[in-house]
């Protein structure tokens, strides 16, 4: 079914335009109701595009005035939100006047107000909501800003660049003006004007400049922003080191907003965050918190060399920031991670941080792969852009960069990183100009192959066989690929796989690597290179039958499948010198477990198993964190993704049993951990403390899943105790995971102390959305979360209490939103309408979760379509939200 909303946009129509704008000066009279925009353009004619009129996108505005070189232009036509004017000459001024109202503007994109200040967003398309503008990232234009405002209500007037000038005006009114040195596409154009204040700090780039970084927050906030303080000049320094990539500005500023759809926005030299990703102090912020705080201040910033100096040419090409600035970002926090835990602990602590970011590729980007959204890294066409901020986009993305730093190696890749920033400074360019330097860094390194990763859809698969001879002391692995059909992409090529590899002696200990025909060099895990649809690599001078152990680290993004059994699996879990792949051997194996059990709800938890956790559990060599990760179980998510077809009731109480009997059986030895991962003295954020907070904390849940008294007891005390929001939220989301009878006093004391603190709140909306049954009697989860959107701290028009509330329980709870009686989806239709009006990209995010619906069983499947249909019915229905639940329906 092909939807009426909005136009499909096809890569392969890519033209330049025929004028772009060299300059913009751009006045803001800010007003809440009515703010009058002034914008001086002065357009020049691209010499590399075809003749053709000056194109302005504008949405939403009411034009006051538009003249060209002071005049009513001579022919002037608009469609939609496209106004083209034709132009004589090759240089003209075009000066456009337009009203806007902040207040009004509920969808967070373009000018709008957040607890009474004003802020922007303009990534993808919200700069043509304020003005009109060839709003395209291949317009690159040097802007000023002035900015007037009440200067009660207003005092801090920010934009992108330098401070160049200030002062008083009449009427209690003030101004600001702003230059950025550096031509910049217009989404990255920003402005603050609000009651704030900053944290700052000086420091020196590896140059020698002295730069002020600012972070900027409401006057109450201020004793929770040092941390994303330190984050930033933990950034800047890293980029310096690894990359030699300095701070261009000499003011560099955060901006924190407690309105935002997404996580943050790297607009040059004042990224705007969503509160969430800045402020962290231990009485509210967990170790999560703090982590996530540090990765996204990186990412913002990695995003001003990669994003801002080179950008990318259409929208089409979105990975070519995003994939690689996600690679920067994952690169950096695990060295940090690896730097904290010294050299002795940097292996462990590098595989925790991939282990996180593979479980969130699975969770989020495999099941997107899979379902009607498929589409490559670099897509081939959209309906609407904000629908393609994904996780296929990003972190997809990260893992087709990070192939390419396993192909050609740190320095290689160093050196495809400098000749990017020489050849393509200050443009706007495609993935393809970003693989060519790499190849060209690299004496030609062939990468035609490669490029399929950017146009092909769909997880790969990968099938591994190995064949012992004993005769001759030979190991042979077969190893096969292919990739399922995706929508509108049925034929797939081979891909370029590397494949990291090691094997394992009987004794536990890997072994040194020869392949056939080449010299032994002690290795004792090698990259082969995949890259026809099935290849054989023969591994020769071995004593005796090895245990592979594949795709070590994850070295690409694909499903392995490998015949092994349980007691292989145990035994990879026990000895894999690979960290990662230690912790996917003990996934897959209560993967499989998991899933017996859904299957048939009499089968019980195997001895084996339970044995192998026991082991993991007490191994007191492992690091906290490490164990933390290899004890807890696959997500949900990942799991469902897994079963044909998707029964999530049976999954859920397959998980709600195994839970318990884990608890049950190992309840002694929980108890022990918890009490020797106790952190003493003061809460300091530092990855050790954190690794044994969420060892204990893990040790609660499977205490309290269990009912067991002691834990129970424990876990209550810890909540009533705890000195810091890690312990108490780890108790209080323990006590709220059982039958316990002081679960709703302990949520309600929660709620006291934190009554007037938004993000805390949001943390205890997710607990009550993501609760688990673990009572047959108990009422489902639904009703809680009907009463709790009339909560008055709830609201519908603030992405972060709707992620927390709508979004856990219809992306993170599917045992309570795929109730049989179909109520979960009739809520789910009924809220995806009710944001639609108000803001469709955080509406099309919520309708997402039903996407993968052919996934479930016939009768969920009855289910869901008819709400998916009445969705797509509904009216006033926007491009974001049709394009979902049309290709799903499609
Ligand atoms: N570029 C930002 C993400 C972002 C995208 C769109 C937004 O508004 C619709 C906001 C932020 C990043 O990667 O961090
Ligand atoms: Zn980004």
């Amino acid at each position: 079914m092909k939807t009426e909303h909005a136009p499909t946009i096809q890569r392969a129509d890519y033209r330049p335009l025929s004028w772009t704008v060299e300059t913009v000066d751009l006045h803001f009279a800010l007003d809440p109701e009515a703010t009058v925009v002034t914008n001086r353009m002065l357009c020049v004619r691209n010499p590399d595009a075809d003749a053709g009129p000056i194109r302005l996108w504008g949405e939403d505005l009411k034009r006051l005035s538009l003249t060209v070189d002071g005049q009513a232009p001579a022919a002037l036509r608009e469609s939609g939100a496209l106004i083209e004017i034709d132009a004589g000459g090759d240089r003209v001024v075009v000066e456009v006047r337009t009203r806007i109202d902040p207040k009004a503007n509920t969808t967070l994109s373009g000018l709008y107000l957040s607890n009474g200040g004003f802020f922007t967003q303009c990534e993808a398309e919200g700069f043509r909501r304020i003005t009109c503008f060839p709003d395209r990232p291949d317009v690159m234009a040097r802007f000023t800003v002035t900015l007037e405002a009440d200067r009660a209500n207003c005092p801090v007037l920010l934009s992108n660049g330098n401070l160049i000038g200030q002062g008083e005006l009449p009427d209690g009114r003030h101004y600001a003006r702003w230059e950025d040195p550096f031509p910049k596409p217009c989404y990255l154009f920003a402005l603050v004007a609000a009651d704030l204040v900053a944290l700052e700090r000086t420091v020196q780039t590896m140059s020698g400049r002295e730069v002020l970084l600012q972070v900027w927050v409401e006057e109450g906030n201020l004793d929770r922003c040092g941390h994303a303080m330190d984050s930033l000049v933990h950034s800047m320094r890293w980029d310096e080191e690894t990359f030699g990539l300095e701070l261009d500005l000499d003011r560099f500023m955060i901006v924190a907003v407690a309105d935002f759809n997404m996580g943050a926005m790297e607009n040059k030299g004042l990224n705007i965050f969503n509160t969430k990703f800045v402020l962290a102090k231990p009485d509210t912020a967990t170790d999560i918190d703090y982590e996530h705080v540090e990765s996204v201040v990186a990412h913002e910033y990695f995003h001003n060399w990669t994003g801002n100096r080179v950008t990318c040419r259409d929208w089409f090409q979105l990975t070519l920031k995003e994939g690689l600035t996600v690679f920067r970002d994952q690169q950096f926090s695990a060295d940090m991670l690896a730097r904290a835990a010294g050299a002795e602990g940097a292996a462990s602590a590098r595989a925790v941080k991939r282990i996180d970011d593979v479980r969130v590729l699975r969770a989020a980007q495999f099941p997107e792969d899979a379902g009607p959204m498929a589409h490559p890294i670099r897509p081939d066409s959209y309906q609407e852009i904000n629908n393609f901020y994904t996780a296929t986009v990003y972190e997809k993305g990260a893992e087709v960069i990070r192939m390419l730093h396993t192909l050609l190696g740190q320095e290689g890749f160093r050196n495809g990183m400098d000749l990017y920033f020489s050849y393509h400074d200050g443009e706007a360019v495609t993935c393809d100009d970003f693989v060519e330097v790499m190849s060209e860094a690299n004496n030609g390194f062939d990468l035609d192959q490669f490029m399929r990763w950017y146009s092909q859809a769909g997880t790969p698969r990968v099938k591994a066989s190995g064949e012992w001879n004993a005769a001759v002391g030979s190991y042979t692995l077969t190893l096969a690929q292919y990739t399922p059909a995706t929508p509108g992409q049925h034929a797939k090529l081979p891909l370029v796989i590397p494949v990291a590899v090691g094997l394992i002696g009987p004794d536990g200990r890997d072994c040194a690597l020869r392949l056939d025909g080449e010299a032994q060099d002690g290795a004792t895990t090698r990259v082969l290179k995949l890259t026809a649809d099935e290849q054989r690599f023969r591994f020769v001078g071995l004593a005796a039958e090895p245990v592979p152990s594949l795709l070590r680290g994850f070295s690409a993004p694909v499903v392995l499948e490998l015949d092994e059994d349980d007691a292989r699996l145990a035994f990879r879990m026990a000895h894999d010198a690979d960290p990662f792949n230690r912790w996917d051997a003990a996934q897959r194996y209560a993967e499989r477990v998991v899933l017996a059990m859904a299957a048939d709800a009499a089968a019980p938890v195997p001895d084996a198993f339970v044995a192998a956790f026991r082991a993991l559990l007490g191994d007191g060599a492992l690091d906290p964190a490490f164990r933390a990760q290899a004890l807890a179980l696959p997500g949900e998510a990942y799991l469902l993704e897994r079963m044909a077809p998707a029964e999530p009731l049976a999954l859920r109480a397959a998980l709600v049993r195994l839970m318990r009997t884990l608890g049950e059986r190992l309840a002694a030895d929980w108890l022990a951990l918890f009490d020797a991962m106790q952190v003493p003295g003061e809460y300091r954020y530092h990855p050790a403390d954190a690794g044994r907070r969420a060892l204990a904390n893990l040790a609660l849940r499977y205490l309290a899943a269990a009912g067991d008294g002691e834990g129970l007891a424990r876990a209550q005390t810890r909540f009533e105790a705890a000195s810091n929001m890690t312990e108490r939220f780890g108790a209080l989301a323990a006590l709220v995971q059982s039958t316990h009878p002081a679960r709703e006093a302990a949520l309600e004391a929660f709620h006291a102390r934190y009554r007037d603190d938004a993000l805390v709140l949001d943390k205890w909306f997710a607990l009550q959305a993501g609760a688990w049954r673990w009572d047959d009697a108990a009422a489902p989860v639904l009703d809680r979360v009907r009463a709790l959107l009339s909560d008055p701290a709830f609201s519908l028009s603030n992405p972060n209490k709707v992620y927390a509330l709508l979004g856990t329980y219809f992306r993170a709870n599917p045992g309570e939103f795929h109730a049989a009686d179909g109520s979960g989806h009739a809520f789910w239709a009924e809220q995806v309408i009710a944001l639609n009006g108000r803001n469709p990209q955080v509406a099309a995010r919520m309708a997402r979760a039903l996407e993968s619906w052919r996934r479930f069983t016939p009768a969920l499947q009855a289910s869901i379509r008819a709400q998916l249909e009445r969705v797509l019915a509904s009216e006033g229905l926007s491009p974001d939200v049709a394009e979902v639940v049309g290709k799903a329906l499609d």
